[in-house]
């Protein structure tokens, strides 16, 4: 039996008190990660969801367990999910770092698509926080999904998320080796750019004379 709206907005409730925590914290990395003087943090946005109550009973049906709450507690850990949209590959490795040596949050889960990409092209480093959420007289950690991407990254997934993922798009075989291209492609222009910054830090080589 479906979950009745009621509750699933107790379901949600604590949930959102953890991304909201988890979103504070990022946006304190933001501005403190690099110095209070730095030009620009590492974070360009961000963006959060909640997972729609019809998602969590779609997904928990695929996962072959009945829509109750107890079972999307169990099993579900992205109902809380925030994207945060990095500038540089380095960036997202050092805002990561200073989420995960935060001593009241505990790492659930982290999976590098940047270090290892899946088949598809997929680049992105995701991990689930447990945050601490205080009632009364208890406190629970709940989970929240952080999705780190560079805008290259995340202008890949959402293109591809819109035509591929998890859909069955006329001519797939060729979509996917298109997609393969423009996520090479994507990545060669993300070093570009990783290459100006540098040279920007560090000085510019003199130019050749012609
Ligand atoms: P949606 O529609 O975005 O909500 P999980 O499904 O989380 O239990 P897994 O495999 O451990 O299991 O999760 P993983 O690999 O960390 O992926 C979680 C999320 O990453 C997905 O959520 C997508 O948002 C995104 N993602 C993963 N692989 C791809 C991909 O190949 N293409 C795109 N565009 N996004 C991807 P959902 O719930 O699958 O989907």
């Amino acid at each position: 039996m479906d979950m009745t709206n009621e509750q699933y907005y107790d379901l949600i409730r604590p949930y959102e008190d953890a991304r909201r925590l988890l979103e504070t914290r990022l946006e304190i990395l933001n501005h403190s990660l690099y110095g209070s003087r730095a030009v620009c943090g590492p974070i360009h946005n961000m963006q959060n969801r909640i997972k729609a109550k019809k998602s969590i009973e779609d997904k928990l049906r695929r996962l072959g367990q009945r829509d109750s709450v107890s079972n999307a507690r169990d099993y579900l850990q992205d109902i809380a999910g925030i994207r945060v949209i990095c500038y540089f590959v380095d960036d997202i490795y050092n805002v990561a770092a200073g989420l995960k040596r935060q001593s009241d949050l505990v790492l659930v889960k982290e999976r590098d698509y940047i270090a290892t990409p899946k088949p598809n092209g997929y680049r992105s480093y995701h991990i689930v926080m447990g945050a601490p959420v205080y009632c009364l007289d208890a406190m629970e950690y709940f989970p929240v999904e952080v999705q780190f991407r560079t805008m290259s990254m995340d202008f890949w997934a959402s293109m591809e998320h819109r035509i591929c993922y998890k859909k069955n798009p006329e001519h797939r075989e060729r979509l996917e080796q298109e997609f393969l291209t423009y996520a090479a492609v994507l990545k060669e222009i993300e070093e570009k750019f990783e290459e100006y910054r540098e040279r920007r830090e560090n000085g510019w080589p003199p130019e050749e004379a012609d």
